[in-house]
């Protein structure tokens, strides 16, 4: 397979100025007319015109008007020589939508159409010089039977529709905006939609549509109401403005991934548009939010702005993704709200992108090669790459990075621009050098900061070290310029209060620095990195007592967390029972009633068993598993009045309402009753059976079921199937059965039952491969997010793992790929489990016919 490189970007050898596309659609063959005007770049003479083109039927070529015959073919592109300096180029094709499983280009999804073309998709829909840097206006007109497809989408704005001969209609978009080809999209079908019309910030007016199948109408009012708060805080915030009279968000139920920012026609996954509150969990309402807002905040950080090339991903993505954590984080309502946010961004990123940072597919946020660009839709690109940019509003003060975003999109709007163009604008506006920072562009891995404090004669000091381990292709880095937030707490004692009692900011440039304070009668308490100001590891071997002090007074809530989040740790990784100093501190946080419910439900969240592999040489899974539910059952043991005091007294009676507050209510009732189920209340059971019985929300319904799910409650069984039967039309409801089944907790004395039960659904006639969704919320839920029941020490559950990446294979390489992710620490497991995971990548790897997706994923894992 071809490897491509960042270092050989070449810029286009023609433009391609206007698109006019007429598209003829029908399921079993869509006909494609695409008329172009195209330019020669300046210098480029003799070059011939290379264009991509993938799976379409080539049918005719005209270069101004006259048929063209001495074309080269292959299955990958299309080259026409000797050509003017301009011309219009106008190729007919056909491609068959409904023949279509791997969800990128033209697709039929539940009888209507769709486009999904980022990266690489539209390629698959006509002959294009399909890449970011190629920007140009497009009018589209789309032609279908009404009766079949009423509804016909496009970007921009509609300017024309027409009845024509033998029921058939057209609708004409047009969109003012040039853009790149990936950023294409047309919707076509029975598709019903809500409207509001909004006032932007400059006083005009904008259409706002939610598209939906009809029996989902009433679950897009959560949707419209995170679009409209999206748009008015991207206004405050960023003074960023909608520019299109009319935005629209249109729901799929066969989606590759979350949702796609097409100007002005965002395709969503219905998991990321649907939501009623018997239905949708808090989570979803929560996802929903968010995902409108990050695909809402492309139209200016991705399309009037966008990349230069698919090096730059992070350009836009870790851009995006920290604009809707920010935004997310401001709609939580409360200090502790914004905390709440930032720790489960954090705990998602040392869940998953830190060991992708420490795995076989380590990456820098911008790539220097690859062979798919699909496998690079990555944590780290998005969440890694939100952290650097969230490095540099710390570095720059919020002010500072505003003037940074305002310079970067008065130099660059309308253009496709590098990661380096971003970092410079940040620069140039605040006079910061930031040359060193950039390292975080160019070095994977994640670095590691030793912590080592002394004492002597008042004065106190912190020597900062700072290393990163090698990653594939760079042994050695260069240090990395490290902002790490820090308060030295206990300083009352200090001869001048003033000097070490507020939150400061250290920039850690250099291998080794130190910090020195002076004046102090005894040593105090060091809360470092505090917010998660830099993504690293801390290697600080605090003290208990420190850590200790750290839970109950830090004012910072994320380093309040951590201290709980490090005492777990170590308990689960030394086997150390919890000191009575510990269980009493805690019980005085769940008992406390100013706290925030939410960050209670989080303290008490163990650290993922993900996170707790990259803390050990050797993974041992099971023992890693047993000894964190070792840890849970004495939580839930000690602390058991005081977890039927947290299920009693948050009730969140009335109407359902999503807000933060109602949520962490619910979360934290939901781990209440998991506790005293664990520790064995004698109520328990009865307390799952009524909450599931008596719940007029998804979140507390749902959380009941898991309980007696995992649990093996005598309710079990029965409860499932009425779940099952209940929801049963609703397919985002049926993926959470399979979910929580391929998810719940393993038998002890019966290792092997889930994946028994797993392979039982397999068989269940609800059960596809097709639907991305489904497949995920049976397969890679159990694979990927139950690691207690998926590792054991034999070859099952690993065979079982390869055959459905071998099935995928076939019919949908990007989720096929995302599933064999899965073994990529298997270098680190221990030996008994690396043969069993060794043979199953082998199996994988002898098939022919694997995709490029597939194949690079298991070649880096096996190399
Ligand atoms: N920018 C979008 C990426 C995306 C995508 C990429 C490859 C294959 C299918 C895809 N669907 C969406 C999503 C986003 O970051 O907003
Ligand atoms: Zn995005």
């Amino acid at each position: 397979s071809i490897t491509f490189l960042r270092s050989e970007y070449k810029a286009p050898a023609f433009t391609i100025q206007t698109v006019d596309l007429d598209i003829a659609l029908n399921p079993s063959k869509t006909m494609v007319v695409n008329r172009m005007m195209i330019q020669r770049a300046a210098g480029q003479i003799g070059q011939s015109l290379v264009l991509h083109g993938e799976e379409q039927e080539l049918i005719s070529v005209r270069v101004n008007g006259e048929i063209v015959r001495g074309y080269e073919l292959t299955p990958h592109s299309l080259t026409i020589h000797n050509l003017p300096d301009q011309f219009e180029l106008s190729i007919t094709s056909a491609n068959i939508p409904e023949k279509n499983t791997s969800l990128m280009g033209l697709y039929v999804s539940n009888g209507n159409f769709f486009t999904q073309c980022e990266a690489e998709g539209f390629r698959k829909i006509t002959y294009f010089l399909d890449r970011p840097d190629v920007m140009a206006t497009y009018q589209v007109t789309l032609r279908a039977i009404k009766k079949d497809f009423p509804v016909l989408l496009s970007n921009g704005n509609l300017i024309k529709e027409e009845e024509l001969p033998n029921g058939w209609h057209s609708a004409v978009w047009q969109d003012p905006f040039p853009k790149p080809s990936y950023l294409f999209a047309l919707v076509a079908g029975k598709l019903q939609s809500i409207e509001r019309t909004i006032k932007s910030q400059s006083g005009k007016d904008k259409l706002l549509q939610v598209w939906v199948e009809a029996k989902d109408l009433d679950k897009t009012e959560h949707a419209m109401d995170s679009l409209i708060a999206s748009i008015k805080w991207d206004e405050q915030r960023f003074g960023l403005e909608l520019d299109l009279d009319r935005f629209m968000i249109v729901a799929v139920g066969d989606f590759n991934m979350g949702a796609m920012e097409n100007k002005g026609l965002n395709i969503f996954n219905t998991k990321f548009v649907l939501a009623n509150p018997e239905t949708a969990s808090d989570v979803d309402y929560s996802n929903i939010e968010s995902v409108v807002a990050h695909e809402y905040f492309h139209n200016w950080t991705g399309n009037r702005v966008t990349c230069r090339d698919w090096f730059q991903l992070s350009l836009k993505e870790g851009l995006t993704v920290f604009r809707d954590q920010e935004f997310s984080a401001d709609q939580m309502g409360s200090a502790s709200g914004k905390a709440v946010k930032r720790i489960e961004d954090v705990r998602l990123l040392r869940q998953v992108q830190f060991p992708e940072d420490a795995g076989p597919m380590a990456h820098p946020i911008r790539p220097d090669s690859y062979q798919e660009i699909n496998n690079f839709y990555t944590v780290t690109v998005y969440e890694k790459g939100a952290e650097i940019i969230r490095m540099q509003q710390t570095l720059l003060g919020r002010e500072g990075f505003r003037k940074g975003m305002d310079l970067y999109f008065k130099r660059h709007d309308g253009q496709a621009v590098t990661c380096d163009d971003f970092v410079s604008a940040m620069s140039d506006a605040n006079q910061k050098d930031l040359t060193e920072f950039k390292r975080w562009y160019s070095q994977a891995g994640t670095p590691r900061v030793k912590v080592e404090e002394s004492f002597a004669g008042n004065t106190y000091q912190v020597k900062l070290t700072q290393s990163c381990p090698a990653t594939p292709g760079q042994d050695t880095k260069e240090p990395f310029h490290i902002p790490l937030l820090y308060k030295i707490l206990g300083t009352e004692s200090s001869s001048d209060s003033s000097k070490a009692s507020n939150e400061q900011l250290f920039e850690l440039t250099q291998t080794s620095q130190t910090i020195t304070v002076e004046g102090l009668k005894q040593k105090p308490t060091l809360s470092i990195n505090r917010n998660f100001s830099a993504p690293i590891v801390l290697d600080f071997e605090q003290s208990e007592s420190d850590l200790l002090t750290l839970l109950r007074q830090d004012e910072d809530a994320f380093n309040r967390w951590e201290a709980a989040q490090k005492l777990f740790m170590r308990s689960i990784l030394n086997g150390a029972t919890l000191t009575s100093d510990l269980l009493n501190t805690l019980k005085e946080i769940l008992l406390d009633g100013q706290l925030d419910p939410a960050f209670k439900d989080l303290i008490f969240t163990l650290p993922a068993e993900s996170y707790l592999y990259e803390q050990v040489k050797v993974i041992d899974p099971q023992a890693i598993h047993q000894s964190r539910r070792k840890l849970r059952h004495q939580l839930a043991h000690h602390l058991q009045e005081a977890w039927l005091w947290a299920y009693e007294h948050h009730q969140t009676p009335g109407k359902f309402n999503p807000d933060a507050m109602s949520a962490g209510k619910r979360s934290l009732k939901n781990l209440a009753l998991h506790m005293l189920s664990e520790s064995g209340h004698a109520g328990a059971g009865d307390f799952a059976l009524k909450q599931y019985e008596n719940a007029n929300n998804m979140t507390e319904r749902y959380g009941a079921l898991a309980v007696m799910v995992n649990f093996a409650s005598a309710h079990a069984a029965k409860c499932l199937q009425h779940f099952h039967q209940t929801f049963q039309s609703d397919a985002l409801v049926i993926d959470k059965w399979f979910a929580l089944q391929a998810t719940r907790q393993s038998d002890l004395s019966n290792p092997r039952s889930v994946l028994k039960d797993v392979l039982a659904l397999r068989q269940h006639p609800d059960f596809s491969l097709k639907n991305p969704n489904r497949a995920r919320s049976l397969i890679h839920a159990f694979c990927m997010n139950n690691p207690g029941a998926f590792h054991q020490p034999e070859a099952a559950s690993y065979e079982f793992w390869a055959k459905h990446v071998i099935e995928l294979n076939q019919i949908n390489p990007q989720v096929a790929a995302r599933l064999a992710r899965g073994l990529d620490r298997w270098k680190q497991f221990a030996p008994n489990y690396q043969v069993h995971m060794k043979s199953a990548l082998e199996l994988i790897a002898k098939q022919d016919n694997l995709s490029s997706d597939v194949a690079e994923v298991i070649e880096k894992a096996l190399n």
